[in-house]
């Protein structure tokens, strides 16, 4: 059983024993048929040209042109760099559109929403605000991001909102990026056959070309979601497959951007649509998404999600869901495939994304509120052909919505909001660090279990968590969101929670939100006490269940901004010394931060804690001490972490005189 574990998702697992009764396939069975290709994985093969393909299994090797293990190993992982800032970035890019045509009045169902943000946006732009509309300023501001996209030479604006000494590293290596599509370019040429062919040269680029998706194109999307949307606050909500319900329509929303679900959260709301429902026999509507869409309008609205990548066939086979509408990125075809057995009806909706065998209606934003309409309603008409469902019970509490706007204000309130208390936290050992736990699902491990453990680690050891896309919604489906998380916290970090009121692992968004982490980590270290940059901050960056291109465009970014980042499940650059030896050890003595892939979750933890403790000792902090703090009320927690350490498997309640009601 243990060995052929899938998942630690009682949901999941539920799921996959009605896949083996009906006999469909999902992505948790075709991992096990699809032995992954010895060369490939290790970043060996390469198809630049048609002399090859050059498949190369050990040094020393040459492809036809001559190009060596560690040039096709780091060629391959740029151009996988490359097409991650794409995605993120193009996402962005619509965006900025959809502003425009909300200030104009062409994309009617938008508005700006935040105008604070708007300001505040168009003040590090370089636009003027003092006595303009909110209008006329969301048109500078549209046209000036979209500019910033293609601008040609000099760097993108944002980077003024990195720490000063980080600024310079930039500028001095020469990796401040020129605007994020110059610079995806700029990959597909160097390693097109006969080019750059120097792999640390090679990779350099590949450190401008992420550093302008996460100061750039991400940010800029994460900046013009809020406007358009609302900055996120915190708000109560459920996850993971028993949200959907047995006697309502439900549709799903899955995929990445704000626009379309947004209209759609309102369609589904509207009093005329469930009366729609309930004369074909449903009770309502029901909404929940998946993946990224998910959290964007599970931080904004309150919608429930069904869960984060691999959830994906598993809600179709729940035979509950009336429709699955995608929009872009982390789709997977096999939807089709499963939805054949059922009655769900797969929409296709960006005008980028088609699935051969799905119903495409395309998203238009200056139609957007109508199309959304059309789309519930094809949803409603399918209800009536609802056949046998089986929806797990489980569903989880949830706390999302932690922007860094937020997280200022709760810590220092509307006026004075600062981070500084968090660095005090810090330099006084209460908290040991802080890590980002983010990222995606990835079937080639067990569901969950490396970011479960990891962020539990991490509580136990007192350092904060923060999270974004679907590592977060992982989280969520184990409680891990909301307070009750605390009595996984060590007794410093269980200290700053109770005080701050916050829960121990903070839900910061979507993927693209992993820009609102670069903004804390900015802040953090300009705040004071904590040296002058990024670099400095005791603090990682892991994603242990990763898959996607876009998680080696943000670990490049988060690395080149000075963090150490670890990835999980394999390298895929494992064929290559060097290339493995320039991401970490050069990248390191370049930037300050490195990227390293470790498949183990336990040596994740260490070595992450390793980086902190270096980092704290190189801050002249005090030597982190887990009984220093908390003493008064918590001695149960010292207790119970000092029987841990001992190797003990004892739960907190369980320890002398305690009971599970104080807590
Ligand atoms: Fe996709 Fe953003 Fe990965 Fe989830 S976490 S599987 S990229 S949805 Ni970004
Ligand atoms: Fe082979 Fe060189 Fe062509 Fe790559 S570019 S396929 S290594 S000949």
């Amino acid at each position: 059983m243990a060995k052929n574990r899938k998942t630690i998702d009682p949901a999941a697992e539920a799921m996959l024993s009605r896949a083996a009764e009906l006999g469909v396939t999902t992505a948790f069975q075709r991992v096990d048929e699809m032995k992954p290709c010895p060369i490939g994985s290790q970043g060996l093969c390469c198809k630049n040209c048609a002399m090859g393909p050059c498949r190369l299994t050990k040094e020393g090797q040459v492809g036809i042109c001559g190009a060596t293990v560690e040039t096709i190993a780091a060629r391959n992982l740029a151009r996988a760099i490359a097409a991650g800032a794409a995605a993120h970035s193009d996402h962005g890019r619509d965006l900025c559109f959809v502003l425009h045509g909300a200030a104009t009045g062409e994309a009617p169902g938008y508005r700006i929403r935040d105008e604070f943000k708007l300001r505040e946006v168009a003040r590090d732009l370089g636009i003027a605000t003092e006595g303009r509309s909110k209008e006329e300023i969301a048109v500078d501001v549209a046209e000036k991001a979209l500019a910033e996209f293609g601008k040609q030479s000099g760097e993108i604006l944002y980077l003024s909102r990195a720490p000063k000494k980080r600024q310079e590293i930039w500028r001095e290596l020469k990796i401040a990026p020129r605007g994020v599509d110059r610079e995806i370019v700029e990959i597909l040429h160097r390693t097109h056959m006969g080019n750059d062919q120097d792999a640390e040269h090679i990779l350099d680029q590949s450190m401008r070309a992420a550093l302008g998706d996460g100061w750039g194109g991400s940010m800029l999307a994460t900046d013009i979601s809020d406007i358009l949307f609302g900055t996120p606050n915190p708000l109560v909500t459920q996850v993971n497959l028993g949200v959907l319900k047995d006697d309502e329509v439900n549709i799903i929303i899955h995929g990445h951007e704000p626009t379309l679900s947004e209209m759609i959260v309102a369609a589904a709301r509207d009093p005329e649509m469930i009366e729609y429902a309930k004369s074909k026999g449903a009770k309502g509507i029901n909404l929940a998404g998946i993946c990224c869409t998910s959290n964007e309008t599970l931080m904004r609205q309150g919608v429930p999600s069904a869960g984060n990548f691999l959830h994906q066939e598993l809600a179709v086979l729940t035979g509950a869901v009336e429709a699955m509408v995608v929009d872009i990125q982390c789709i997977f075809q096999g939807l089709v495939g499963v939805a054949e057995d059922f009655h769900t009806l797969v929409i296709t909706t960006s005008p980028k994304a088609k699935i051969t065998g799905a119903t495409h209606m395309e998203f238009d934003e200056h139609r957007a509120p109508q199309i959304a309409r059309e789309i519930v309603k094809a949803a409603v008409d399918n209800y009536p052909n609802r056949g046998p469902v089986f929806i797990p019970a489980d569903k989880e509490n949830l706390v999302p919505g932690f922007s860094h706007e937020y997280i200022r204000y709760m810590l220092g309130g509307y006026y004075r909001g600062s981070l500084r208390p968090l660095n005090d936290a810090i330099m006084a050992g209460r908290l040991r660090g802080v890590a980002g736990v983010v990222g995606c699902n990835n079937p080639r491990v067990v569901q969950d279990e490396a970011h479960f453990d990891l962020v539990k680690g991490f509580l136990e050891n007192d350092v904060l968590v923060v999270q974004t896309g679907c590592g977060a919604l992982c989280s969520a489906k184990y409680g891990l969101l909301q307070g009750e998380a605390m009595r996984y916290a060590g007794p410093g970090l269980r200290e700053i929670c109770e005080t701050v009121g916050i829960p121990p692992v903070l839900h910061m968004g979507s993927c693209v939100d992993n820009s609102r982490i670069l903004t804390v980590l900015a802040e953090m270290a300009t705040e004071g006490g904590l040296g002058e940059d990024i670099s400095d901050i005791p603090g990682v960056g892991i994603a242990p269940e990763w898959m996607s291109e876009k998680a080696l465009s943000i670990g490049t970014y988060f690395v080149a901004s000075g963090a150490y980042v670890l990835f999980g499940v394999k390298s895929p650059v494992e064929g290559s010394e060097t290339v493995t030896d320039i991401i970490g050890r050069g990248w390191e003595s370049k930037v300050g931060g490195k990227l390293e892939f470790e498949p183990d979750p336990a040596k994740i933890l260490q070595k992450s804690l390793d980086h902190i403790d270096k980092k704290r000792a190189a801050l002249g902090l005090p030597q982190y001490d887990p009984t220093r703090f908390g003493e008064s009320g918590d001695r149960r927690w010292n207790a119970w972490l000092k029987a841990r350490r001992e190797g003990a498997k004892v739960s907190p309640y369980s320890m002398a005189g305690v009971t599970s009601d104080e807590t």
